[in-house]
């Protein structure tokens, strides 16, 4: 019996391999094209983006585990059986990353670098009105594995924070708001708005004109999960009347962004090329590693995947 990798993208798989069996010593770790073998000799499949319709083909998985945190390019049609347990990767350094990532940009925001910055442009020598860190509005979108985290240590630094979710969150120092009738209320409240949600049919393109036209005049974006949430032109339009202050983007519908794309040069805008919190393979293998342990002793993964949810 074996373990697959498989990953049409990753363009560290040695490293992965490498950092695999050192976890999974006395396991049979197979790399997917090369050496997959007998098909029916695969018990766990380890994937970042899987070939469309190949694990059909494997009839005795127990599990799939994702190298990824996000999973929605699993939930395409064909991309995984949905009759097999997937698990998800929560793994500590990504969720250290995407805090650092995160407190980055509200710092940036809070202290207004993005104006003084146009203020430089114009060489204007001219201080903004003063704001306690607890005035100020942070709010996430998502207190999940990354979210919550992030949102302790705004909390830590004396934001007022709050969060939006589908079932109320128990974080401490933040303020829970729950579900699409409970929106409105959570925006009106934000200036900062961190986008933590995965991608689901949901929350496309949630991040749109009626949602940026509810959030205070001049609020910042940072919008770190996906940028399907985001229905871009919405965007360029708040960002050039003024409504949206500045945002801060690392993840696009399409990757790489097009050269042509107008976030490139919009003067409003921070772009990073999803990096605020790449998977470490390896600190990620010693997660799935215990997942695969787990999921060869009969258990579940410990992050799974509700198939219907997408998340
Ligand atoms: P989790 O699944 O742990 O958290 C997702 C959160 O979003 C949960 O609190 C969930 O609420 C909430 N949520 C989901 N759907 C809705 C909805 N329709 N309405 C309200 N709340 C909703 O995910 P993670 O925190 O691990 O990761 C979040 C996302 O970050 C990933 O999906 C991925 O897209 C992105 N990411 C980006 C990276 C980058 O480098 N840019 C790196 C890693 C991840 P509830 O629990 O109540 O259902
Ligand atoms: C992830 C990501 O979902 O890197 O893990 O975006």
């Amino acid at each position: 019996m074996a373990i697959l990798f498989m990953d049409k993208n990753a363009d560290n798989i040695d490293r992965w391999l490498r950092e695999l069996r050192a976890n999974l010593a006395g396991h049979e770790i197979r790399q997917w094209p090369e050496e997959v073998g007998d098909r029916s000799e695969i018990e766990v499949a380890i994937v970042g983006l899987p070939e469309r319709g190949e694990l059909e083909r494997y009839p005795n998985l127990k599990a799939i585990l994702s190298t990824w945190a996000g999973v929605d390019r699993l939930m395409a049609d064909g991309m995984v059986p949905r009759n097999v347990p997937l698990g998800r990767l929560v793994d500590g350094s990504l969720r250290a990353d995407m805090t650092l990532f995160v407190l980055h940009w509200v710092l940036h925001f809070h202290r207004e670098i993005h104006l003084y910055r146009e203020l430089q442009a114009e060489a204007r020598w001219q201080p903004l009105p003063y704001r306690e860190t607890a005035e100020r509005g942070v709010g996430i979108m998502g207190l999940g594995a990354l979210g919550a985290d992030a949102a302790e240590k705004l909390v830590g630094l004396g934001f007022a924070v709050a969060g939006w979710d589908a079932v109320a969150k128990d974080v401490a120092g933040v303020t829970s708001f729950v579900g699409a009738n409970r929106l409105h209320d959570f925006l009106e409240r934000t200036e900062i708005l961190v986008s933590l949600l995965p991608l689901t049919p949901e929350t496309e393109g949630i991040l749109n004109k009626e949602t940026l036209a509810a959030l205070p005049r001049g609020a910042c974006l940072v919008s770190c999960a996906r940028g399907a949430h985001i229905v871009d032109e919405h965007l360029i339009a708040a960002l050039d009347d003024g409504r949206i202050g500045a945002a801060a983007l690392d993840a696009f519908r399409q990757e790489p962004l097009p050269a042509d794309h107008p976030f490139w040069g919009h003067p409003r805008i921070f772009l990073t090329p999803h990096v605020a919190a790449k998977t470490n393979p390896r600190t990620a293998a010693q997660e799935i590693a215990e997942d695969v342990r787990r999921v060869l002793a009969g258990q579940p993964p410990r992050y799974p995947v509700d198939m219907k949810r997408g998340y």
